[in-house]
């Protein structure tokens, strides 16, 4: 009895992977892989624009991230008036995944968001270059009166 040739080998253990273990190419294909952004996990933070007091500051003022990892930023506004959370030089140096703010989600570049009294955000991006950017919020009189804050993006 001749020997099965290692082509006809191969092929009886693909048609039997295939058949029996429910291998399959689109499986692999659609495979999740790891250097997907969006599928990173999350880190949530905080960040409150005023309070109750109506105190014109951000809480926490100064924030630190971690450059390559993903985080959820929570912005919300407990106060009786409108803020700006305002950080363009920050925002230029992150991957922005998106914004999501009641029942819109927005995707792409943020520089600013206007947070009404009451209103909640949540911004994805991942940091991207280190450095120290400046926040600010542009109701004119609020970063005098001390509503300004400080956005570190480090290495670890
Ligand atoms: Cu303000």
């Amino acid at each position: 009895m001749r020997s099965r040739s290692w082509l006809q080998r191969l092929g009886l253990m693909l048609w039997l992977g295939w058949s029996l273990l429910g291998w399959g190419i689109p499986t692999a294909i659609a495979a999740p892989t790891p250097l997907d952004p969006s599928r990173m996990p999350l880190i949530t933070v905080e960040v409150h624009l005023g309070n109750a007091a109506n105190e014109l500051k951000f809480f926490p003022a100064d924030l630190k991230f971690v450059a390559g990892k993903r985080y959820k930023l929570v912005l919300d506004n407990p106060s009786q008036e409108k803020h700006y959370f305002t950080a363009k030089d920050f925002a230029d140096n992150l991957w922005s995944q998106k914004v999501e703010a009641g029942d819109v989600e927005i995707k792409g570049a943020i520089h600013e968001l206007e947070l009404k009294p009451g209103a909640i955000a949540e911004w994805l991006f991942v940091p991207i270059r280190t450095g120290t950017y400046e926040l600010h919020c542009t109701i004119p009189g609020h970063a005098a009166a001390g509503m300004v804050g400080q956005l570190a993006i480090v290495n670890k």
